[in-house]
């Protein structure tokens, strides 16, 4: 059963805070673990070494949620004086040292939380992080308790025939209709990286020789039909392992790595020790049902997943408040991987609009936190984009500020000093303070505040120095209205306005409320380009003219510099309209005319560079947001586009048509530019554009052409025969394939056209939608939520079915329920009608009887910001 709250406890949930961090009053150095696997009742036997730690003589407490022991035993002596506090077992023991032994039955069918041991299609699985392990049997379920695991299980042979867990297959054995296995993990791991797999699974297997010359088998579990999916994940694990050693120095450790595919997963991936499991649309890829989106996501998260064996697992978190400790490093060095895989340039824009898509509106709301948060209720709702994505581009400042090899010296004496223990966010910084031989006494105020910085810069000319002005500026969050500067490492060049030379970059460390940097030598006012690379994650806001953003998205030699020039001018574009004024399209239109003229670029980054920015992010820069007139805008521009260029849209579709498939960086590019040609051109003429679509989706002969075309007919807002035809023989294709038929929903959730909010809706009532699968939810429900126009719809009932698809998931997924409400939390930025509705759909759901904590925690928290 999840955390759920009755009427009374509603009012004052139990926050956890980080200043109240205890050492654990007893430690675990060995666990050894009996599984008796059936799917309707699994018996439990943990055997724990229990050693005192400290002199005190409080007793040993084990979390558990939903157990009850079948029987408890004492150095081997069943003992009764134990007892039960709010799902805890509590024991007093005498002694510094225990063998404490438990059972209890647990039911994994019956585990729709899907945390804990529970079944998916067929399979019996684990996840642990953050506080599954209590769900399974009794322990101290913190990161901090480090033990060696033994575990053993048996299940029926001709159902479960494959039998996993961490670490190394010890032996073997069966018994009448009935097999066991036994596990050894020699790593002292937290009880959040236990795992174990029960299923019918076959693998795909291969090796990976360590740069110590040491031969690891690799396998990675699916079931039969699934094998022919797993080559992409193969590849991306032996190239992460390798990656891993050229630029960290890090070896893998185990003889043995296995990841297994489920399909009901509450997020991406879990990185448990030797036994990873996954989200199966992180692994599962092949042309026919997977876009090239999806080839990168799978890279990407098994890199990640390969990486945390490192950051994570041999140094882990003391605390959950450090959690930016392993997922704020691990992703940073995920991108840096996929960067080093393809075009740095183009990932590099792909993160930032990630940030700026989740990230940005997290800390302009309710909900912000700093990348280590200072309390919590649920710890569930903090696997957060401010965690995570800004946490990477917290430890991307740090690479910034030390450079390649100064931080590489840095990351090796935390892995030096910490192997083997569970560590801080301030040990990392120490680290990097040590290793980089850098002061870093400012920097650690990225870990204490929460919002987004505003930098305003401008430049004027004083006889002839240029002079750079630069001030900062926060807006308040929650508890914390008031801030000190943040250190901010600027990347800035001066273009000649002419030539659109500059002398060198400049790495300034902007460290003040403001201050002018002054540059000698010119006679003309240069043109500003600063934040290159995206080098600090904040708001910039310049004095710079729609000509001067035309002119650095021609010119600027900094790839994401050139793309923000090109956004910003399309942003300024958008807002003068918004705002009531003229739009002068004209600098824009030029603008993107001579980048798609431009040769020398590569497609991948033209399609980034001409791509109108979301609905939601030109809403994030209003003061009120206006979805009606920003889809209205935003679309009347698009065409305007469209029409301008219309012929060079059909060169460069016809130009990219026609290509075998291939997953590489030029094949990658091309289908994206293509795919953004087709959408302009459907602008310029919808019923030619319609035609085209349809014709690019019945000849695809991959996912990626075959969705683009999907999109394109999805947003139609003209009710041609073509968009319901393709939708139809989508759905008649791929109806078996569960992770394909998510797309269907999501690209009709995601919809541009004015009907959407009622088309959303009825999907709600299809077949096959369901509430216990993640993914399935995820494609309808959350894909609605960003859909901006169509979630705030005037009369709310976006709002209404948000609420209802939160509540009815509650009861049997409340961690996936949570993850849905932010959306409702930013009401403060529209009107006062949407606030009303918003607000009254979040009273709704606090007041529902019986909410769970995860849900309460998000949905009380975002009525009071
Ligand atoms: N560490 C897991 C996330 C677990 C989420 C728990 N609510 C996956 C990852 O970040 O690699
Ligand atoms: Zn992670």
């Amino acid at each position: 059963m999840p955390d759920m709250l009755d009427a009374q406890t509603a009012i004052t949930p139990h926050a956890i805070r980080r200043e109240d961090y205890r050492p654990p009053d007893w430690l675990v150095p060995d666990i050894a673990l009996d599984f008796d696997l059936d799917p309707a009742r699994t018996r439990v036997r943990a055997v724990l070494s229990v050693a005192r730690n400290g002199k005190h003589v409080r007793p040993l407490v084990l979390d558990g949620d939903g157990l009850t022991p079948l029987w408890v035993k004492v150095d081997g002596q069943a003992i009764n004086d134990w007892r039960l506090d709010e799902g805890k077992l509590v024991i007093e023991l005498p002694g510094d040292a225990a063998t404490v032994e438990t059972e209890v039955e647990v039911s994994p069918e019956a585990n729709t939380q899907l945390m804990g041991l529970y079944a998916s299609g067929g399979l019996l699985c684990t996840q642990c992080e953050a506080e599954g392990f209590r769900r399974i049997t009794f322990f101290p379920d913190r990161p901090d308790v480090l033990s060696r695991y033994t575990v053993r299980m048996s299940a029926d042979a001709a159902r479960y025939p494959v039998l996993l867990a961490n670490g190394d297959n010890v032996a073997n054995g069966s018994q009448g209709d009935r097999h066991w296995a036994e596990w050894r993990d020699p790593f002292p791991k937290p009880s959040y990286l236990f795992a174990l797999v029960a299923g019918d699974l076959v693998a795909n297997r291969d090796s990976f020789t360590t740069m110590s010359g040491r031969r690891v088998d690799l396998g990675i579990w699916v079931r039969a039909g699934d094998l022919q999916r797993t080559h992409h994940a193969m590849a991306a694990l032996k190239a992460s392992m390798k990656w891993d050693e050229e630029v960290y120095g890090r070896e893998y450790d185990l003889d043995v790595f296995n990841i297994v595919a489920v399909d009901d997963f509450n997020f991406g991936a879990m990185e448990n020790k030797g036994l990873n499991i996954f989200n199966s649309r992180y692994i599962l890829a092949d042309p026919e049902t997977a876009t090239d989106i999806d080839y990168d996501g799978v890279a990407g998260v098994v890199a990640h997943e390969y990486f945390h064996n490192w950051s994570g697992n041999r140094v882990t978190c003391r605390d959950w408040f450090q959690l930016s400790l392993k997922e704020g490093f691990t992703v940073f060095r995920d991108q840096q991987f996929s960067a080093d895989q393809g075009s740095a340039a183009v990932k590099r824009i792909e993160d930032v609009r990630m940030l700026r898509a989740s990230q940005f509106p997290e800390d302009a709301g309710p909900l912000a936190h700093p990348i280590r948060p200072e309390s919590y209720i649920e710890i569930g709702n903090f696997y957060t984009a401010t965690v995570y994505n800004k946490g990477a581009e917290v430890i991307r400042m740090l690479h910034t500020l030390l450079g390649a090899e100064r931080f590489r010296r840095g990351t090796d004496l935390y892995f030096a000093r910490h192997d083997g223990q569970a560590a801080t966010c301030e040990d990392f910084v120490a680290a990097m303070e040590a290793g980089g031989k850098v002061d870093l006494a400012h920097f650690r105020r990225w870990y204490e505040q929460a919002g987004t910085p505003r930098l305003r810069a401008s430049v004027r000319l004083e006889g002839e120095t240029a002079v750079v002005a630069l001030s900062q500026n926060f807006d308040p969050t929650p508890a914390q209205r008031v801030k000190p500067v943040m250190p901010l490492p600027l990347k800035l060049a001066l273009l000649d306005p002419v030539t659109g030379a500059h002398r060198g970059e400049v790495l300034h460390i902007f460290d003040d409320a403001s201050e002018e940097l002054r540059f000698d030598g010119w006679v003309a006012k240069p043109v500003l380009s600063i934040n290159r690379s995206f080098s600090a994650p904040i708001i910039v806001e310049t004095d710079r003219t729609l000509a001067d953003l035309a002119f650095l998205s021609a010119h600027d030699d900094d790839p994401f510099a050139r793309y923000e020039a090109m956004q910003q001018l399309m942003l300024d574009t958008l807002l003068a309209a918004l705002n009531g004024g003229e739009m002068d399209a004209g600098p824009l239109v030029d603008a993107i005319g001579a980048t798609l003229a431009d040769g020398r670029l590569d497609p991948a980054f033209v399609a980034e560079a001409v791509l109108l920015p979301t609905e939601s992010f030109i809403g994030d820069q209003m003061a009120v947001v206006d979805p009606e007139a920003i889809a209205t805008v935003r679309e009347h521009l698009r065409q305007h586009i469209a029409t301008k260029h219309a012929a060079t849209w059909q060169r460069l579709y016809n130009a990219h048509s026609g290509k075998a498939w291939a997953y590489t960086p030029e094949g990658k590019g091309g289908r994206r530019l293509r795919g953004v040609a087709l959408g302009y051109l459907a602008a310029a003429d919808p019923i030619a554009g319609a035609k085209l679509a349809f014709a690019q989706f019945e000849g695809a002969d991959n996912m990626t052409d075959r969705m683009n075309a999907l999109t394109t007919l999805a947003n139609a807002n003209v009710d041609r025969g073509e968009r319901v035809a393709a939708l139809e023989a989508f759905y008649a294709r791929y109806r078996g394939n569960a992770l394909v038929l998510d797309k269907w929903f999501s690209v009709q959730a995601m919809s541009m056209r004015a009907t959407a909010t009622d088309e959303a809706i009825a999907l709600a009532a299809h077949p096959d939608f369901t509430l216990f699968n993640p993914n399935r939810f995820r494609a309808l429900v959350s894909g609605f939520s960003v859909n901006q126009r169509a979630f705030h719809r005037a009369d709310g009932a976006g709002y209404a079915f948000l609420a209802d698809q939160i509540l009815a998931l509650d009861p049997t997924n409340a961690q996936t329920a949570a993850k849905m409400v932010p959306p409702l939390g930013r009401w403060r930025r529209f009107d006062k009608a949407r606030q009303t509705k918003m607000r009254a759909a979040l009273e709704r759901i606090v007041a529902q009887p019986g909410v769970s904590k995860d849900v309460f925690e998000q949905a009380s928290k975002s009525l009071a910001g």
